[in-house]
């Protein structure tokens, strides 16, 4: 590690504040051009330890940039590991305030919830689909906290991977009755066609991504833990929104996700 622990918690203080101000920040690697990836996920958990101190709960973890048009899309080569809190989640069909965030995009989701513990290193698609109990399809809405989605990719770790709200819908199925790679996804805005993609957008299998996540916990002595909800990952680039769009998600088998912005 590259930062000590007081400089740590003033990057948490610092990137946790402009999320909930909705006010964006410049890239902290600006400052911190030495930081390593070590102190880009310890930044990371002290926003999460903040957020639980005050009594929100941890209730998911999410894979990102792990399909080929977000990783083009934003530049990048790897994919990046964050978590979500219950203040993220929203009701499907609901509205979501535009004020309270900076400038959110929208992205498709294959997510997963595990009913077996998945410890790392030596995670493979096999082990991940033996421990899966379900599928069911979600939204995320991303707002990376840094001035026009720039930066580099210690930095966005550091900023919990743009994670930001969350929409569950659909219906939820035993992941025998799918096929993950070619489980086809189309996302419109205002009822228009934006993106479309199948499941194998996701680093050839969307469970690739949750043996990733998993072999990444691995290697700092995590794991995780059977009933985690997990996303794996936008489908497609990621779409802007703005006050009056409507988005609905088409999830072939596994219904459809909603939700307008005001
Ligand atoms: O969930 C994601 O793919 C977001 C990863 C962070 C980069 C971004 O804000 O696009
Ligand atoms: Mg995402």
């Amino acid at each position: 590690m590259q930062l000590d622990q007081a400089t740590i918690d003033k990057l948490a203080a610092h990137l946790e504040t402009a999320e909930l101000e909705a006010r964006d920040v410049l890239k902290i690697t600006d400052d911190y051009p030495h930081m390593d990836w070590e102190d880009a996920y310890a930044i990371q958990d002290a926003i999460r330890h903040r957020k639980e101190a005050r009594g929100q709960k941890t209730v998911g973890l999410k894979a990102g940039l792990t399909s080929f048009a977000k990783m083009k899309q934003m530049g990048v080569e790897s994919p990046v590991f964050g978590f979500v809190s219950d203040y993220m989640s929203r009701q499907d069909g609901s509205e979501i305030q535009i004020s309270e965030l900076i400038h959110p995009k929208v992205e498709a989701e294959i997510c997963v919830v595990t009913k077996a513990p998945l410890r790392g290193p030596g995670c493979h698609v096999g082990s991940v689909m033996a421990a899966i109990d379900f599928v069911l399809p979600a939204v995320e809405i991303i707002d990376s906290r840094y001035r026009d989605f720039k930066f580099d990719l210690k930095s966005v770790v550091a900023d919990n991977t743009s994670a930001s709200r969350f929409v569950i819908g659909g219906r939820s199925r035993d992941v025998e009755e799918l096929d993950l790679r070619t489980l086809g996804v189309v996302l419109e805005k205002n009822g228009q066609i934006m993106a479309m993609a199948a499941g194998a957008a996701v680093l050839g299998h969307p469970a690739a991504a949750v043996a990733m996540l998993a072999n990444h916990l691995g290697a700092r002595g995590q794991e995780i833990p059977a009933g985690t909800f997990i996303m794996t990952g936008g489908v497609t680039e990621a779409i802007p929104v703005q006050a009056g769009d409507n988005i609905v998600v088409r999830y072939q088998d596994l219904g459809s996700v909603s939700m307008r912005f005001v």
